[in-house]
């Protein structure tokens, strides 16, 4: 057998591929036609996909009341930090694609800081964040088993880098839809992909 002519086939194969990735470019906007922040946008490629890397950590922030950034995706393995810079203690609490729950004194407190951190393993969706002290404040961090994905800008659009081209399919996930919403397919092309993608209710605004 004659592997060496097989391998150098291969790596052809391989080189041919990364230099066919492509940039998607995904609009996304709500049932009403206005630009749609905040969605997360997962990709996946028929081909097989690469197993992602953890990203280097995320923070999420407790601000306001609030949680910053509302939804964010990352890859499993990643750590996620929790930092609070509000005058006042907050919790946060973890469910759904993973458990946990810590308190988090207040950024003016007179012990050192700890923020609370956690790694996220595991499989694909998303895990809702909430503060037992605040039950106005929701988060939610998007866990994909794809390298590809991105969450949607104040403009409704996201770019993500470095996809293969070939058949894709794009998944949206915003934490107010009450159904899964269906899968969008895209032939990404060699060159810059753009898709015009719909979600099929309105989100209230974030206070
Ligand atoms: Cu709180």
């Amino acid at each position: 057998m004659r592997i060496l002519p097989l391998m150098a086939g291969l790596l052809a194969a391989l080189l041919a591929d990364a230099a066919l990735a492509a940039t998607v470019t995904i609009h996304v906007k709500d049932a009403a036609g206005q630009p749609a922040p905040g969605v997360a946008v997962i990709l996946r490629t028929a081909a097989l996909m690469p197993v992602p890397p953890a990203l280097p950590m995320v923070e999420i922030v407790q601000e306001r009341l609030r949680f910053v950034p509302a939804v964010a995706v990352v890859t499993p393995g990643t750590r996620v930090r929790f930092t609070n810079r509000d005058a006042f203690d907050h919790h946060v609490k973890g469910s759904g694609g993973a458990t946990f729950e810590f308190r988090i004194a207040s950024a003016t407190s007179a012990a050192p800081q700890r923020p609370g951190e956690v790694v996220l393993q595991g499989g694909n969706g998303p895990v809702a964040l909430g503060c037992h002290l605040h039950s106005v404040m929701s988060g939610s961090v998007y866990v994909s088993d794809s390298p590809y994905h991105g969450v949607t800008d104040a403009q409704g659009q996201v770019q993500i880098n470095g996809v293969p081209a070939g058949d894709a399919m794009v998944t949206l996930w915003h934490p107010q839809q009450l159904v899964e919403l269906p899968a969008v397919a895209v032939r990404v092309g060699a060159d810059a992909t753009v898709l015009p993608v719909a979600l099929n209710f309105v989100p209230r605004r974030r206070r």
